[in-house]
């Protein structure tokens, strides 16, 4: 019982970690954007600690060095202006903004830079991959731009390699967060925002969205998928074309469900390059962790999220469809289908 006080900055720590989630955190940084920004932070959280400090010792000093005391009724002597402490407090403050704004604007610089010059002496560019991050009531598309791929979700990059993202969005504004790759930046209507971030080791990182855009704001999750260079050169060059079998897959069961998926689905989401844009594109589906950013990927909540999409994520675009619409054995074979839409594996 001693030591229970201890919990108290332990518990804080967990709130502030997202209480255990894997790769949530922006103090357990990955990445050098990452861990820039988490020097920043500790920067000025070790100045203010400084301050905190040094205000209360002279504080508690004074009140302590100069209370009245009993049978004490004499008016001390009274100071108007003392030119040293006046320089001293002033100077002093001075230096604490310096060291924080040096660094700070030095990183900024930093972070808004683009460009992929390797430098003047060896003119080789930086390895690097370009996406367009449009944001979505209630869902995120991934726009590889250079190599002809649009993803739903699942942003997939390459490890160390800088990933110049452009962001924006089709609706309201959104803002896009991977707490353990890079801090956030908002997407806005009509505005294209830059940012870039690159992950040094393979990991999936958990992504929200971090700007109030609704109903379903909260479970607007998204994942980064850092992967091997030779694992994401697979993945693109698969996703731009995508293998023979998800246009014609094989087995009745999974070419009946091709066609409820013809008749239904295929006017909001593509599978490789046939299908409308309103939902995310579903050519990699089968390889989700989470349906819809959030549930768990198996068939029990990926019929749940076909029947009641509309209680699972109130206000999203994507309309339920029951019984009447889609019957038990249609269900079936189009979720034997869905599932068969991988394009790592094999
Ligand atoms: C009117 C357009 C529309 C139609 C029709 C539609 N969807 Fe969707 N779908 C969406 C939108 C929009 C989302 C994104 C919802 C969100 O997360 O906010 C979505 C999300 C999904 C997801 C989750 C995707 C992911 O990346 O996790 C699946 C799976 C899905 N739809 C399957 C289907 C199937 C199967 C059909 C046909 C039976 C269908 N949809 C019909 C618009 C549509
Ligand atoms: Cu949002």
């Amino acid at each position: 019982m001693k030591y229970i006080w201890r919990l108290l900055p332990i518990s804080f720590i967990l709130l502030l970690s997202g209480c255990g989630v894997e790769n949530l955190s922006a103090l357990d940084p990955q990445g050098p954007v990452a861990e820039m920004q988490y020097s920043l932070i500790q920067l000025s959280l070790y100045i203010m600690i400084f301050v905190l400090v040094v205000v209360f010792a002279i504080y508690i000093f004074v009140i302590v060095r100069f209370r009245e005391r009993p049978g004490d009724t004499h008016i001390p002597k009274q100071v108007h202006g003392n030119r040293t402490l006046e320089i001293i407090w002033t100077t002093i403050p001075i230096l604490l903004l310096l060291m924080l704004a040096i660094p700070n604007v030095m990183d900024t610089f930093t972070l808004a830079d683009m460009s992929v010059d390797g430098g003047v002496e060896d003119g080789e560019e930086i390895d690097h991959v370009r996406v367009e991050v449009t944001a979505h009531q209630f869902w995120w598309e991934f726009e590889y731009p250079d190599l002809d791929v649009v993803a739903g979700q699942d942003m997939y990059i390459p490890t160390d390699t800088r990933i110049l993202i452009e962001l924006q969005s089709s609706d309201v504004q959104h803002s896009f967060w991977v707490p353990a790759l890079a801090g956030k930046q908002d997407n806005v209507p009509g505005i294209t925002n830059e940012m870039w971030l690159e992950a040094p080791e393979e990991g999936v990182f958990m992504g929200k969205c971090t700007e109030l855009c609704g109903p379903s704001h909260w479970l607007m999750d998204f994942k980064v998928i850092a992967v091997d260079p030779d694992t994401f050169d697979t993945w693109a060059t698969n996703m731009a074309e995508p293998p023979a079998h998800l246009a014609e897959p094989e087995g009745q069961v999974a070419v009946d469900g091709r066609g409820v998926f013809e008749e239904s689905c295929i006017s909001c989401h593509a599978v490789g390059d046939e299908g409308g844009n309103i939902g995310p594109d579903l050519t990699n589906f089968g390889e989700r962790e989470v349906i819809a950013g959030y549930l768990d990927y198996d068939m029990d909540n990926l019929e749940a999220w076909l029947r009641d999409t509309q209680d699972l994520k109130p206000g999203n675009e994507m309309p339920s469809f029951n019984e009447e619409a889609i019957n038990a054995e249609e269900m079936d074979a189009l979720l034997e289908y869905l599932d068969s839409l991988k394009i790592l594996e094999e």
